[in-house]
């Protein structure tokens, strides 16, 4: 069975080493060695001043919503993982869904100025599948309504926008360290920053409020990540240039071998300086390709091809959201045009040349077929 989201595997022999360390020095938690390590690795990768290791991206999310204070509204993309706008939501605030450009995929700003209102307080941006935000924009929009802006980069570790490492947008940006993402601590992500305050704030926030040993000088919660998964986190960093080569192969293997299938259009990332390319996207045409992306989908599925409808159907289809009696889709209609035919393939590495020569085969076939088989009137 092939996977989206089998996860990439580092150095083994270096992580079982690490993980001995941690049996030894019987500190299995709770701001750990390796923990710090860690953090001083992605600050010193990201060029950035302060890295918060935590439990999820989805809890990261979650702190810096309260760490900034924020009230009212945030304004997200619907076209997202639901983590997002859950965040906000958890924090008891309101999601304000906006559209995305249907050629990135990111939030797009006009849509983002349309929905600001007198109860706004902050621009959620998404660095969806690694594509960076239209940053400046965003921030121009911001400091004209004298709002915040942070950033969900959970899909963008590793990528480079405008000479600087996603990281250093916006007042801070959560990237996720899921299983599934191209760099994994098995579960956890980190929160990262320039700000002192906020990261003096977040760090006590990790940790219950702790300040000292029994001094607790604010609301905290438990977001702390575990020894074990930092062993992963460093097992991984010691082989990030050769899992971004091999991704960067696998997408452009990808490319290659469906560029002349009708109605198969590859997301690609030529206006991104770097990135992981941890998602390789395909938009199916259903005219062109012969069939539904569904309909492609649950072939594939038959064929031991796990491919994933990411982000369907929106978040503004789903709970909460969806039975809070406000019609969206008028304002959402790139993402529910996208949502409908978007369909992630299995890359990182667990896969390789035969794997992805298999998917594409296969997607080359079913494709045929059905236009072969479509009755002769269709189009
Ligand atoms: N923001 C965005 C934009 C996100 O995409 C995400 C997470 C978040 C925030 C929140 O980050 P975290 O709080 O998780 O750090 C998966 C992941 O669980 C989720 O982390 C990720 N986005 C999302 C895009 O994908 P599901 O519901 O698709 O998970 P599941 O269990 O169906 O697995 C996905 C695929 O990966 C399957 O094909 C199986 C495969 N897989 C999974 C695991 C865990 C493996 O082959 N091995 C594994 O160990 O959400």
């Amino acid at each position: 069975m092939l996977h989206v989201g089998a996860p990439n595997v580092g150095d083994r022999r270096y992580f079982d080493e690490l993980v001995d360390g941690i049996f030894e020095r019987r500190w299995f938690t709770n701001d750990g060695v390796l923990v710090k390590q860690l953090e001083q690795k992605l600050c010193d990768y990201l060029g950035v001043k302060h890295c918060l290791l935590v439990s999820s991206a989805t809890v990261g999310l979650q702190l810096a919503c309260h760490a900034l204070e924020l009230a009212g509204e945030v304004i997200v993309p619907s076209f997202t993982f639901v983590a997002t706008p859950h965040s906000v939501r958890w924090e008891g605030l309101t999601p304000v869904f906006a559209d995305i450009d249907p050629s990135t995929h990111t939030i797009c700003p006009e849509s983002v100025r349309s929905k600001i209102t007198e109860r706004t307080s902050a621009i959620l941006g998404v660095h969806l599948w690694g594509t960076p935000c239209e940053t400046e924009c965003l921030n121009e929009i911001a400091e004209r309504h004298g709002l915040e802006v942070y950033y969900d980069a959970a899909h963008a570790f590793g990528t480079k926008h405008r000479g600087q490492m996603i990281g250093n947008f916006g007042r801070c940006e959560v990237f996720s360290f899921h299983a599934t993402k191209f760099f994994n601590t098995f579960e956890g992500g980190a929160i990262v920053t320039n700000c002192d305050v906020l990261a003096k704030r977040l760090s006590l926030m990790r940790n219950f409020g702790f300040a000292g040993m029994d001094e607790v000088v604010y609301l905290g919660t438990n977001a702390k990540m575990p020894e074990i998964c930092a062993a992963m986190g460093l097992s991984l960093f010691s082989c990030l240039d050769s899992l971004m080569q091999q991704n960067e192969l696998n997408h452009r293997l990808y490319r290659a071998h469906l560029e002349d299938v009708p109605g198969v259009r590859l997301l690609t990332y030529e206006s991104v300086e770097q990135t992981n390319h941890q998602y390789v996207v395909l938009e199916i045409d259903e005219s062109a390709f012969g069939q539904s992306r569904d309909e492609l989908m649950f072939q594939l599925h038959e064929e031991g091809v796990r491919v994933r409808r990411y982000f369907y159907p929106g978040c503004h289809r789903m709970e909460p959201y969806r039975s809070e009696g406000i019609d969206w889709s008028p304002h959402l209609r790139n993402t529910e045009s996208v949502s409908d035919r978007v369909l992630c393939l299995p890359t990182g590495n667990a896969m390789d040349e035969t794997a992805i020569d298999r998917v594409c085969a296969a997607i080359r076939r079913i494709g045929a077929s059905a236009r072969e088989n479509r009755p002769r009137n269709a189009s």
